[in-house]
């Protein structure tokens, strides 16, 4: 139990991670593109085993805690203790039950459609396809695009009866992940999952507040206009001009991103720049012509190429034979070079941004392969999903005229359309990357009973987001699980986080270009000084504290949201004008 002592175990810790690591990641691969009893049991053992051992490290590296160790000794045996998203108590039986449920809810998710048909004597959709079921994909590509609201909330309601017989299996989650989470020092889940910051779990969950009171002006004003936008299409029937704004009209299952009701936003005056799905479509592009230019960004800032198992293993689009999980995501199966993307890609503009947000994981990933296992990571989760969304930042029109998609660079009359675009996903977005964990964090520290699942997930979509079911909720309705991170049981804030970080690292990555211009005009392609800030930092992958990572980009140690008020402040000042007689809020 000395210092030398430590050193040796997590050696050897590292090594057997690793091992384990790569066969869940191959196990979960073939469960995640081939939903079936089979794949799920061979993934629900893989998992078994990696969180057996984890635990087991996890306990071993505790006994630690206090001896005297260097600050990077001490580091990694932390890491080692957090390395789990779901701990398992030390019991094989829970820790066996733990991984099925996980393999369990994932498959249901992935597998889960609307079949409009099976609910008969209830108020029927128009325009709908019977005797037809329909995947999450189809349904979202409607919801993107139907101004049916009869439609639009029959889909809102039909997807969500995915999520019903999840509750159970949750429930029991929470309970295992609890006890797991007990034994290796943590008071519950909640408290684990907010300890990975580099700070003590509180001050985390303070400074995301503090981070939204920053944000949430815009935030508001943005609700204001969009109200009074839906208000004017669809009239006081379906869309009351005050109070809050009905859940199934804004583009999105989840309400989460509002881009797809753009044209329902904007003014009659206000054309957008481009509409980039019409570009993508008519460039002929294929799905993987989408992706070679998602590349082609990132070896333009001097990133090494996509290796060729890459374009060979990669999941691109949705198969017709069988059920995947469609939800976009970005793998590393061997710790190597064995990077992958699996999407269900559509040919929109949409898809073609989550293109460029999942290569920045695989980009990440590969940069830092070198680090030692438990350093493989980000330096926080919400760096890793900054990095593709920095990029997809660059997505300008100038770019797209440089890469042909564009002929001509619109004038700056066009800004507040493009900002407006922007915002809408964007800016939209944050409130509810907030409140996914807030849920979590009260299920986990059980401030919220199982009995009040619903309501208090839909008391936080109401505060915080001023939205609304289009119907009655109840307790037989589990709306979180409609969503994927929960079943997926992927941590939400980090996607909070990078909202903020994003713009941070845009603003950065910009000055070292040397463009003085507006943010939102600013695009790093093919610059070398700003690729390499970037490759340097993502590089350290978690070897320091997540403020150094920040500090060796941007110059900061904090999150700082002034970038991101920065960025839209042009909007901000429009918005402002035009809800100047409005009644705001909700
Ligand atoms: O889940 C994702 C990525 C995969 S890491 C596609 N995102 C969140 C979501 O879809 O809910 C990206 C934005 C937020
Ligand atoms: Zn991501």
């Amino acid at each position: 139990m000395d210092a030398e002592g430590a050193k040796a175990f997590l050696q050897s810790a590292q090594d057997r991670l690793e091992k384990v690591a790569e066969e869940v990641s191959h196990a979960s691969w073939l469960a995640s593109t081939y939903i079936n009893v089979d794949s799920q049991f061979t993934e629900a053992l893989a998992v078994e085993r990696y969180t057996g051992l984890a635990v087991e490290l996890a306990q071993e590296a505790a006994k630690f805690d206090d001896v005297q160790l260097d600050p990077e000794t001490r580091r990694m045996l932390t890491m080692l203790k957090q390395g789990l998203v779901f701990p398992a108590p030390n019991d094989p039986k829970l820790t066996a039950e733990l991984a099925q449920i996980g393999s369990k809810m994932q498959g249901m998710y992935g597998a889960g459609k609307y079949c409009p048909d099976e609910s008969a004597g209830e108020d029927s959709a128009t325009g709908e396809d019977k005797g037809k079921c329909y995947t999450l994909t189809e349904m979202g590509q409607m919801m993107a695009n139907s101004r049916d609201p009869e439609l639009l909330k029959d889909l809102w309601v039909g997807w969500r009866k995915v999520s019903p017989p999840m509750k159970p299996l949750y429930e029991r989650q929470v309970e295992i992940g609890n006890a797991g989470a007990k034994e290796l020092g943590y008071d519950n889940l909640s408290v684990m999952w907010r300890s990975k910051y580099d700070m003590p779990a509180d001050e985390f969950a303070a400074d995301m507040d503090n981070q939204w009171g920053k944000v949430k002006p815009l935030y508001e004003a943005l609700h204001c206009h969009v109200r009074a936008k839906l208000n004017e299409h669809y009239g006081d029937e379906v869309a009351p001009a005050s109070g809050k704004i009905p859940a199934h009209l804004l583009g999105n299952m989840w309400a989460q991103q509002w881009g797809n009701v753009y044209e329902i936003v904007k003014d009659d005056d206000m054309e957008a720049p481009y509409d980039l799905t019409k570009l993508v479509v008519d460039s002929g592009m294929s799905e993987k012509d989408m992706v070679k230019a998602g590349e082609t960004f990132f070896t333009s800032l001097g990133f090494k190429p996509l290796p060729e198992t890459f374009w060979e293993r990669s999941q691109f689009v949705q198969p017709r034979d069988r059920d995947v999980v469609c939800h976009a995501s970005a793998w590393n199966l061997d710790g190597q070079d064995d990077i992958r993307i699996k999407m269900c890609i559509n040919k929109t503009g949409e898809d073609l941004v989550t293109i460029h947000h999942e290569l920045g994981h695989n980009f990440y990933q590969r940069i830092y392969n070198q680090q030692p296992f438990l350093y493989k990571e980000g330096a926080n989760d919400g760096f890793h999903e900054a990095v593709g969304d920095t990029i997809a930042l660059s997505i300008t029109p100038k770019y797209l005229k440089q890469i042909g998609l564009l002929d001509e660079i619109p004038g700056e009359e066009k800004d507040i359309g493009y900002l407006m675009q922007q915002a809408l996903d964007k800016i939209a977005f944050l409130p509810f990357g907030l409140l996914v964990d807030k849920w979590r964090w009260q299920v986990f520290n059980g401030e919220v009973a199982p009995g009040d699942y619903n309501k208090a997930w839909w008391k936080l979509r109401e505060e915080y987001q001023g939205i609304e079911a289009p119907v009655q909720r109840s307790e037989a309705n589990f709306d979180p699980g409609a969503k994927y991170h929960i079943p997926g049981n992927t941590p939400y804030s980090r996607y909070f986080l990078a909202h903020i970080q994003q713009y941070q690292f845009h603003r950065a990555l910009c000055e070292a270009a040397g463009e003085t211009g507006p943010l939102h005009r600013c695009s790093i392609f093919k610059n070398d000084a700003a690729g390499k800030k970037l490759r340097n930092m993502l590089a350290m992958g978690a070897s320091k504290p997540w403020p150094d990572a920040m500090e060796a980009l941007t110059g900061q140690r904090e999150l700082d949201a002034s970038a991101i008020v920065d960025y839209f402040q042009p909007l901000m000042a429009y918005l402002q004008e035009q809800n100047k007689d409005r009644q705001c809020g909700w």
